[in-house]
């Protein structure tokens, strides 16, 4: 038995269970249309593959199920800021317990939402008074949304990410198209830089893109395939691979990690969306697999 066991405590519904990976509650989705796995802590998407198709998404192998620290891979959620806007980085989202909301499912697939409010942790790191709800639609492709109520007398700001590792054969023959004319280069203390609309990932990438399509394009060429994202509600495209010698630095990494994935995140970079009591904003990410392996590239 490994750490990856899932140990099965019951079930939800028909297509539906909730597992224990060590200290952290997991939803195993096994649907026709899909398998997945969503962490409870975090409301962390960890895996996801389309049926008879290759995983979509990039989990480490290192990553610490204990229920506290941050799980590396899958689709983290950033919230209420983004980096390093506030502090823990990439907000408290991402670092505590989330309630089961709702399941639904039919023959197309599984809905699930995971749900936030307040408690003291979050209180302490941001006064504000919140909902947050992570809706997965699970199908024959992966779509994720964050959709955060300020439920304050007062208005409120807020920024953050969904933070989708994806996954490729080899990083280093993968490309990303569809970035736009400029990015701030976090290798440079967020300098800004012309772009030439691609991306390669010879070299270590940590890239906000602030004018990117809706729409990019991974061509994943060892792999076959190619990999679209479209986003919606997001201020940036954010694009990162560590490289190798951060990826060995990185302990919940895998020492190759860094071949096998490609981040591309639905990103509100700075805390700029404004809600006045009662509003609520969505930021959603849908992934899908533009030909199961077939693909001549
Ligand atoms: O989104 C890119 C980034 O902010 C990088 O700067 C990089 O450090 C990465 O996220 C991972 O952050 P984490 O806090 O999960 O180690």
């Amino acid at each position: 038995m490994t750490s990856h066991t899932l140990h099965f405590e019951r079930r939800l519904s028909a297509s539906v269970d909730l597992c224990y990976r060590q200290a952290v509650p997991v939803l195993r989705i096994q649907h026709p249309a899909c398998d997945a796995t969503i962490s409870q802590f975090g409301a962390h998407l960890l895996s996801f593959s389309p049926r008879d198709a290759e995983p979509l998404i990039w989990m480490s192998g290192n990553a610490v199920y204990d229920a506290k620290t941050p799980l590396r891979g899958g689709i983290p959620v950033c919230f209420p800021w983004f980096g390093q806007t506030g502090s823990p980085s990439h907000g408290f989202a991402r670092r505590v317990m989330w309630n089961i909301q709702h399941i639904e499912e039919n023959t197309q697939g599984v809905t699930i939402q995971l749900s936030l409010t307040p408690s003291e942790t979050t209180r302490a790191l941001w006064p504000h008074d919140f909902e947050a709800v992570m809706t997965f639609t699970l199908t024959q492709t992966l779509d994720v949304a964050l959709t955060v109520k300020n439920t304050d007398s007062l208005p409120f700001e807020f920024g953050g990410a969904l933070h989708s590792y994806l996954s490729v054969a080899d990083s280093e023959q993968a490309t990303v198209a569809g970035v736009g004319s400029h990015y701030l280069d976090n290798f440079s203390h967020g300098q800004r830089k012309p772009a030439s609309g691609t991306v390669t990932f010879e070299e270590p990438v940590d890239r906000i893109y602030t004018d990117s399509a809706s729409s990019l394009t991974l061509t994943d060429t060892a792999g076959y395939r190619r990999i679209v994202v479209n986003n919606q509600g997001e201020t940036s495209a954010v694009v990162w691979n560590p490289g190798q010698a951060a990826s060995v630095q990185m302990s919940d990494m895998d020492d190759d990690g860094y071949l096998h994935f490609v981040c591309i995140e639905a990103a509100i970079e700075q805390p700029s969306i404004q809600l006045a009591p009662g509003e609520s904003h969505t930021l959603n990410t849908c992934i899908h697999d533009e030909k199961h392996g077939e693909l001549l590239l």
